[in-house]
């Protein structure tokens, strides 16, 4: 903690670590305490739980009931990142603890990687890059990829980041079509809307998943999904892990029930299943969808911005709750 502030600073928990730059920041204007380096998290709570006013987390770390119930204090959670998934809502609502998250400014970034991964799985890059590297080019031919221009990309969840997909896609000729809770009005009138995922997984090259994560679309990627898409399609998922049933994915890829996978999340991780690792028709990124040094800092600085809105003049920018 920061002891060189006025006492009547803002307390904030730090559920887990942030960007450095981040954490400087926040050190700079509160009082800031960390909780996972606290040797017992629940001691810790007792004692300085009923002065924190603010929870700093991210989608990763998130707040969980237990954690917002044990801080009577608490005015709102400050997350870094879009989704917030990890963060009980329903609770912080019942408290009328407000929530920020962090959208618009990472739309672009993981659009650009939702395209890298359809690049990479088609193309077979990364397979490519560990073939030379292998010296194995003055030796053995490496073989043909798959097209990814002028075919079909079906977007799961048309929101600001699928329509920045959208356009990208649009770019490589691509047809795109998409799923919804309901038809996008602004949505120009070539993508093609399908109300069912299992109907878009059949007509799809690339099923691309950009929902948000939660109870809602646990596990909409099932089986019987994956059977629709079929061996000649493949599937990226830049949204959360959970969307997924991973074993049901796993099985799919032994049995070549479809043709590939590029993957920037997974259900439990950072653990992926090893099964995986042993596949070239797949790409597997460490959720580093959003993580380029403009967009973390442009993530930090809304943050920043709420924190301070809230703290200064009670008004945040980016409200989820
Ligand atoms: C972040 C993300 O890496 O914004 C999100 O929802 O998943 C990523 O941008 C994450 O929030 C940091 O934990």
């Amino acid at each position: 903690m920061n002891h060189s502030l006025p006492a009547t600073a803002p307390q904030l928990l730090m559920v887990g670590p942030l960007l450095p730059e981040l954490a400087a920041e926040l050190d700079s204007r509160y009082r800031v305490h960390r909780l996972w380096e606290a040797a017992d998290p629940a001691a810790f709570l007792r004692e300085h739980g009923p002065a924190i006013r603010g929870v700093a987390t991210s989608g990763r770390h998130g707040a969980t009931r237990e954690l917002i119930d044990a801080l009577p204090a608490l005015e709102g959670v400050f997350s870094f990142g879009v989704g917030y998934d990890s963060i009980d809502v329903a609770a912080a609502q019942a408290r009328r603890v407000i929530v920020t998250n962090t959208p618009g400014v990472l739309d672009a970034c993981v659009a650009d990687t939702a395209l890298a991964l359809m690049l990479a799985v088609s193309r077979r890059i990364a397979e490519a890059d560990r073939f030379v590297r292998a010296g194995r080019w003055p030796t053995e031919g490496f073989g043909l990829g798959t097209r990814m221009s002028g075919k079909r990309c079906g977007i799961v969840g048309l929101g600001n980041i699928g329509l920045q997909i959208a356009r990208r896609a649009a770019a490589f000729d691509m047809e795109i079509l998409y799923t919804n809770r309901k038809p996008r009005a602004d949505a120009p009138a070539a993508y093609r809307y399908c109300s069912d995922i299992l109907d878009l997984a059949a007509q799809s090259d690339f099923l691309m998943l950009a929902v948000p994560g939660g109870g809602a679309t646990r596990h909409m990627v099932n089986a019987a999904v994956l059977e629709a898409l079929g061996p000649q399609g493949w599937l990226i998922n830049i949204a959360r892990g959970t969307v997924v049933d991973e074993a049901a994915l796993v099985d799919a890829l032994i049995n070549q029930r479809i043709a590939g996978a590029g993957l920037d999340v997974f259900e439990h991780e950072p653990a992926t299943p090893p099964a995986l690792h042993e596949m070239d028709n797949v790409v597997l990124l460490p959720h580093i969808a959003s993580g380029t040094h403009e967009t973390r800092r442009a993530m930090a600085e809304l943050m920043l911005a709420n924190l301070d809105g809230w703290f200064q003049e009670s008004q945040v920018r980016t409200r989820v709750v």
